[in-house]
């Protein structure tokens, strides 16, 4: 069977689990909100569903149920490689199967099959400015490829509710394929004095992608480690419920998507790898180019905090503990590299800085997250380009948003639309007015 046919089969078993919950027991309480959670970012409100991953504050991150050294190990890999291929890891985002092999090599075929970039996706790129951030460009690259939407056709055709996730799938594939393509193509153009690589069409996602950055393996591994740890974190995060919310309009997955690459782009969010190798740069700047010191680190620890800015690269809104995407990326570095410079600052940070932020007794969470570790490996292999970080942090978050549209719109979950209160509100809910 072929991935779609797998996936309207699970689709299929799941929509009664949906109808009955609502039918039978839609009073039933998830849980309340409070006046810190409506000011404060909704943090903590359960009021989203996925079923493709759950992020456990301690544990950290599950994909369907595994953790990331679980799917790491469970995932069909290419030959002689480390890490799973990320098309394998797809078909098991969407499908909570792991698929075998030849599964795996049908979504591969079809992945080489929809890899070609549009002419004009490459026109538009060149015609932005070279110094636009790689993330305005990935963005645009997306909305611009919008008229190739299936869905949108679809709908133009009639919506059916019942078809609607069939060419959510289909443009969530077509643009799932192009991506790495597109974001190799932005980085060769603005850091590489234009010269792009044309696509590998035997090579697997992970390996062209590689091949088009023009990096000599183990980055295809590197490649593929990073698609997958970035790929999801349930359905809360800027990223991920942006792209949920513009989804839920029946606005296609194009647009959708659009909108959760310029949320990633936030500082807070998916920029903070960018951040932290920014961070880093200057503390040697400021050194003379001297390695660091675990004295110097907190000096210049507490300096970033007592000028009101945050440290790059820790703390979580949901997380507790050491992020297990910061413990991945470790991992690989003490295999790979664990004589780096970069790689013993980073550690180094990461002896000091949680003590740091205890002590300064904001952050609820003073441990790293998947940014503190990001720039580290990419440096080492040459992409020292750093505010092009977030553009692969945003391939591999597409996995996952595009994973779970396919799923809301198999679901039929409505447009969102929490609803707003008045401070006046807020004082009476207080007892204060
Ligand atoms: N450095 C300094 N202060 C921090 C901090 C950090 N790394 N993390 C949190 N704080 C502060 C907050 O700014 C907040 O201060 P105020 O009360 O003055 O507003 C206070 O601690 C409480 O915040 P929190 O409840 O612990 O954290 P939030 O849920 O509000 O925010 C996050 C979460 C990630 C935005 C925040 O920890 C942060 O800004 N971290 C640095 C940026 C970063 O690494 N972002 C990437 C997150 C992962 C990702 O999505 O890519």
């Amino acid at each position: 069977m072929s991935l779609k046919d797998v996936l309207a089969s699970k689709i299929e078993a799941h929509r009664p689990r949906t109808q009955k919950l609502l039918k039978e027991h839609s009073d039933a309480k998830v849980g309340e909100v409070t006046i810190a959670q409506a000011i404060g970012g909704a943090r903590g409100v359960r009021c989203l569903v996925t079923d493709i991953s759950y992020l456990d504050p301690v544990e950290g991150i599950r994909f369907r149920g595994k953790t990331i050294p679980e799917v790491m190990g469970a995932l069909p890999k290419p030959p002689g490689k480390d890490y799973p291929y990320v098309e394998g890891f797809w078909y098991y985002l969407l499908t909570g199967d792991v698929p075998t092999k030849i599964e795996v090599d049908e979504v591969v075929a079809e992945f080489k099959a929809r890899r070609p970039v549009p002419q004009y996706v490459i026109d538009v790129l060149r015609a932005m400015p070279r110094d636009s951030h790689p993330m305005a460009m990935l963005s645009a690259a997306i909305i611009v490829m919008r008229r190739e939407s299936k869905f949108a056709e679809a709908y133009e055709a009639g919506y059916d509710r019942m078809t609607a996730w069939e060419s959510m799938y289909e443009d969530s594939t077509d643009i799932l394929a192009k991506l790495p393509g597109i974001a190799a193509y932005i980085y060769r153009m603005k850091y590489r004095a234009d010269t792009p690589i044309e696509p590998d069409m035997d090579l697997d996602m992970g390996g062209n992608f590689a091949h088009q950055m023009g990096i000599d393996p183990p980055y295809d591994d590197v490649a593929r480690m990073y698609f997958i740890i970035h790929s999801d974190h349930e359905s809360g995060n800027a990223s991920a419920h942006t792209t949920h919310l513009v989804a839920s309009t029946l606005s296609d997955a194009y647009y959708a998507l659009s909108a959760g690459i310029n949320a990633l782009a936030g500082p807070l969010h998916g920029r903070a790898n960018q951040e932290v190798l920014g961070w880093i740069q200057h503390v040697f700047e400021a050194l003379g180019g001297k390695v660091p010191t675990e004295e110097d680190l907190k000096k210049f620890l507490w300096e970033t905090l007592n000028s009101g800015q945050v440290i790059p690269g820790y703390g979580h809104a949901v997380l507790r503990k050491t992020d297990p995407r910061y413990a991945a990326q470790r991992e690989y570095c003490l295999k790979y590299l664990p004589d780096d410079d970069l790689f013993k600052v980073v550690s180094s940070i990461y002896k000091v800085a949680p003590d740091i932020l205890l002590e300064q007794g904001k952050a609820k969470n003073p441990w790293p997250n998947v940014d503190a570790h990001s720039g580290v490996i990419q440096w080492y292999y040459g992409v020292k380009e750093y505010d092009f970080y977030t553009a692969l942090f945003g391939v591999g978050r597409a996995i996952g948003v595009l994973a779970n549209i396919t799923w809301d719109r198999a679901l039929g979950y409505p447009i969102e639309r929490p609803k707003s209160v008045t401070t006046d509100m807020l004082e009476e809910v207080a007892g204060i007015k």
